[in-house]
């Protein structure tokens, strides 16, 4: 879509908005994407920002959650969000990264030390820039979810070496920065959605993905693929998001309590979290998934030299982002 048509379109979705308000649909229930199933750490979140947002406005505000990527895969809905065909979500900032520059900068592999310094960089001068440009793309952040850190699998053997990744494809989120990702460490990349990588996997159209426990876990990738190689190459945040104009046709009032439920549902979800993960990790360990460390991560590390000046070549007014994130974990 071009910057005219999508601007457009977006002031139209904000129209509609505000028109539905002014005739009195307050209390419209607002539909919420979720990819993940009921038990999963964001849905706890989700469901927890839905019931307090609900109690504290005492049913003048009604949020709901569909679970299970019912509503559409994810980049799908990050264009429905945006467009206002549904109201909320939580987005992965890996496909986000394709409509908000600047939230792409944490799709840069290895850019994060670990889940702590992701968490301080996040709340910092760093995670408002990137807060400011999925604002312009339409998405009103309200809280920043974990999601871990990704590692690959596969159904061959494990990846101790970059060299262990070649003549195998790769599933990656929809995101060109994965695919030069993958390919530096000289795989095959297809970005693929979420919902069919079990099957993608069980009949070789692709030798592995990459993802955190919890999800390697609950989407039984694990019964695919066997093979479980800690490179932690990615921490990606999530983002509790909401449609812009729907957001902006807030009362202060309303908009406290939606910043309030948030915040605890952060506090909520961040908590399930831990606990998942550690979870997932001995589920699958005791399914007997081969889970091998990486003695060697700089090797992976160096061979993303690419990547990054690739990426400041197209991105020059976001070396500024980068750099700030380097330096807040020195
Ligand atoms: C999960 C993430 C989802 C989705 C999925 C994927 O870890 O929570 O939002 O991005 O990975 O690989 O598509």
């Amino acid at each position: 879509m071009n910057n005219l048509l999508k601007t457009t379109t977006l002031t139209i979705a904000a129209a509609a908005v505000s028109m539905a308000l002014a005739a009195g649909a307050q209390a419209k229930e607002w539909r919420g994407w979720n990819i993940h199933p009921p038990e999963y750490p964001v849905s706890t979140g989700m469901e927890e920002f839905a019931r307090i947002i609900n109690e504290k406005s005492g049913g003048d505000l009604e949020a709901k959650v569909y679970h299970g990527g019912v509503l559409g895969n994810q980049p799908d809905a990050i264009q429905q969000v945006r467009l206002g065909g549904l109201d909320w979500a939580v987005f992965n900032l890996g496909p986000l990264g394709e409509v908000a520059p600047e939230a792409n900068v944490v799709s840069l592999p290895f850019i994060f030390k670990n889940v702590d310094a992701m968490h301080k960089v996040m709340d910092g001068p760093a995670g408002q820039q990137i807060a400011d440009g999925l604002i312009k793309a339409g998405l009103q952040p309200l809280g920043w979810y974990d999601s871990g850190a990704r590692s690959f699998y596969n159904t061959k053997h494990p990846i101790k070496t970059p060299a262990d990744l070649k003549g195998m494809k790769f599933r990656v989120m929809s995101n060109d920065l994965y695919v030069q990702m993958v390919a530096a460490l000289g795989g095959n990349a297809t970005p693929m959605a979420y919902g069919e990588v079990y099957q993608s996997l069980k009949t070789g159209v692709i030798d592995g993905a990459e993802n955190n426990y919890p999800s390697y876990d609950s989407s039984g990738h694990f019964e695919a693929a066997k093979y479980y190689s800690v490179t932690q190459h990615l921490i990606l945040p999530e983002c509790l998001c909401i449609n812009k104009a729907l957001y902006d046709s807030l009362s202060d009032d309303e908009k406290k309590i939606v910043q309030e439920s948030a915040d605890a549902s952060v506090t909520v979800q961040r908590a399930a979290w831990a606990a998942r993960a550690e979870k997932s990790k001995e589920k699958v360990i005791a399914a007997g998934i081969a889970v091998n460390e990486v003695a060697d991560k700089q090797a992976f590390q160096d061979a993303m030299q690419p990547v990054y000046d690739n990426f400041l070549k197209s991105n020059p007014d976001l070396a500024d982002l980068v750099k700030a994130i380097q330096d807040a974990q020195k």
